[in-house]
């Protein structure tokens, strides 16, 4: 059901205050959002002396190991066999794209499904759905929540969301930067955020192999002028194991080459001989084009996955069958 957010945010309180076993679940191949939003309640619940389980499918990459007890997110499937009050998932547009499509429904039922995030294409999957479209993150809609429920917001949910807000909003230069976004991270800064964890883990800290990356990704930037777009790529036999926030970094980077062109397209191949395409636009709803692909997103930043390898051509990259 949708109902107004001061209503949602009324009753997803109520729920969780009532509830004493509650499942946090952040979206597979986490990103800072997804992360930083679900820490921010799973340090709350712990406060509040709640039952709580944080499950993701992949590790949380070592870069967000200041947050705190980010080492308490577990990939063990067996926590879907558990009972539950309320489960939660943050920042994900649907159960498939979090990676538990095939997992929630082994819990007990009995259990509230809450669904909390701010994905234009989301799919309203939840028993209450708290989907704010105008939100720049996930980060800030539970920043919104904790400030209509009158929570108080220690240091440690404030290091979590502004995590979120910082990396949607690639530090505050994106489109997704809004009044609402730089309003809460001052008040989030006040709370005693710790911004220098922030600054130092996802800002500072670069290391050889993410700059020659970097270097790859950067090198191979096209301008194809009929279609106003730039093309850049990275084959899978360029690296073996790349951590997606190095990947995070690149893209958001790339952004900044939008202002010389409409649309910029990453395309990537996955070691599955599949490619993951995103876009990043300023002139063009890129969520219509992703949809399309079988993908999703924001209008002015979207992905999608599909089956192929990558062709280099003097033109740029091309997606070819299998
Ligand atoms: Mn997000």
């Amino acid at each position: 059901m949708t109902v107004s957010p001061t209503r949602a945010f009324g009753r997803m309180y109520e729920a969780i205050r009532q509830a004493n076993h509650v499942l946090l679940i952040a979206h597979k191949k986490p990103d800072g959002d997804t992360l930083g939003s679900s820490s921010s309640m799973l340090n709350w619940l712990l406060r509040e002396g709640k039952d709580v389980t944080a499950f993701c499918l992949d590790a949380p990459p070592k870069v967000f190991r200041y947050l705190d007890n980010v080492y308490r997110y577990t990939n063990d499937l067996h926590v879907f066999n558990s009972t539950y009050d309320v489960v939660i998932i943050f920042d994900s547009g649907d159960l498939r794209y979090c990676g538990v499509d095939q997992l929630v429904s082994r819990v007990p039922p009995g259990y509230l499904l809450i669904n909390i995030d701010h994905h234009i294409t989301n799919t309203q999957y939840g028993d209450h759905n708290l989907v704010l479209t105008d939100a720049s993150s996930t980060a800030e809609v539970m920043y919104r929540f904790y400030e209509a429920n009158g929570i108080f917001i220690d240091a440690a949910m404030a290091t979590s969301l502004l995590t979120g807000l910082f990396t949607d909003t690639s530090s505050f230069t994106n489109a997704a930067t809004n009044p609402i976004a730089v309003k809460a991270a001052s008040r989030l800064l006040a709370a005693g955020a710790r911004h220098g964890d922030i600054l130092q883990y996802l800002l500072h800290d670069k290391s050889v192999v993410s700059l020659r990356i970097w270097g790859t990704v950067l090198s191979r930037l096209r301008y194809n002028a009929t279609h106003d777009v730039v093309t850049t790529y990275l084959l899978h036999t360029d690296t073996n194991e790349i951590s997606t926030d190095i990947i995070e970094g690149v893209s958001n980077f790339l952004n900044a080459v939008t202002y010389g062109a409409g649309t910029i397209l990453f395309l990537r191949e996955l070691s599955d001989g599949q490619i993951k395409g995103s876009f990043r636009s300023i002139n063009c709803d890129v969520s219509k084009i992703a949809r399309l692909m079988g993908g999703g997103g924001h209008k002015k930043a979207a992905g999608f996955t599909i089956t192929g390898r990558i062709k280099e051509t003097p033109d740029g990259p091309r997606i070819v069958a299998v």
